[in-house]
């Protein structure tokens, strides 16, 4: 499996009602969901080790990890969490987050690969689940 190359979105369900479960404010909600609806990612794979840049007009995130490893990231909303990235299939990886202090909803992200060769991305916090599709640039 190989998650490598640029990723544009082509659909996006549940993102404002994630942002809700992590208790995101209705101003920050909507100017987050209107930037994080034309995100670009770029990831590189070698292995077992995986980076991925996320770029929206208000925040870009990047995050390399390798699974099997834990490692410090942060949730959607940008609080500091220790992260367990493991394969779920030889096509999906599947994330446990911890928030580093302070309490939240349980999250977690999973990614993975298609056979049609799209990516696709959910985020979870507590019982809400946001589904995000991706397609090759
Ligand atoms: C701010 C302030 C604090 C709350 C939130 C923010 C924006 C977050 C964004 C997240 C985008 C996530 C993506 C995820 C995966 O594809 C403004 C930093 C929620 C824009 C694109
Ligand atoms: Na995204």
């Amino acid at each position: 499996t190989d998650f490598s190359g640029k990723w544009k979105m082509k659909s996006s369900e549940n993102f404002e009602d994630l942002l809700k479960a992590l208790g995101v404010n209705m101003f920050l909600r909507k100017m987050a969901a209107v930037a994080a609806s034309s995100p670009s990612v770029e990831i590189s794979q070698e292995g077992e080790t995986l980076s991925i840049k996320t770029t929206t007009s208000i925040r870009t995130t990047y995050v390399s990890f390798t699974v099997g490893q834990s490692f410090n990231d942060a949730t959607v909303d940008g609080r500091p969490c220790t992260c367990f990235p493991r394969w779920e299939s030889d096509r999906k990886i599947s994330c446990e987050q911890t928030l580093q202090k302070g309490e939240g909803p349980k999250t977690s992200w999973t990614r993975e690969l298609t056979n049609d060769g799209e990516l696709i991305l959910t985020l979870t916090a507590g019982d809400v689940v946001c589904t995000r599709v991706y397609e090759r640039e």
